[in-house]
């Protein structure tokens, strides 16, 4: 496989998908989950992790770098939770504090149902973007 890239889901559940469910779901067995590896392009790297994976408000933290590892202040982010199988998002938008030094926290990341949702992080800093989209397993 080359090199991973951001790419729209499918309305459907196609064979990709369904290969990104199980592995998500395979690696979503461990303690707490949150920070499942998944699909990231761009000029930055995101770090993104989940203090929790409940029904209702969850709090994520997320860290952004270049891609030498230098961590990256006054990012512009965007986090947009989404169940693709229910063609639906989030009922809140999650609204990111910066919190220096590169970190920031996105709260609240609003899950109003069980299920598989995934999680796309959009970062903007100058003539620098990144995505990347986690997938979690809502219990
Ligand atoms: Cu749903």
């Amino acid at each position: 496989m080359k090199a991973a890239k951001y790419r729209k889901p499918p309305s459907g559940l196609g064979r990709p998908w369904a290969v990104a469910f199980a592995f998500a779901a395979l690696i979503g067995c461990g303690a707490g989950d949150g920070g499942s590896t998944d699909i990231e392009s761009g000029d930055m790297r995101l770090t993104v992790q989940l203090a929790s994976v409940v029904v209702g408000q969850n709090r994520m933290m997320i860290e952004v770098a270049d891609l030498a590892g230098a961590m990256i202040e006054g990012v512009g982010l965007a986090v947009d939770p989404q169940m693709a199988t229910h063609g639906h998002g989030s009922t809140e938008v999650p609204l990111v504090s910066e919190r220096g030094g590169g970190h920031y926290e996105a709260f609240p990341v609003t899950f109003q149902m069980p299920g598989a949702w995934e999680i796309t992080v959009s970062a903007t800093a100058g003539a620098l973007s990144a995505k990347k989209t986690i997938h979690v397993t809502v219990r």
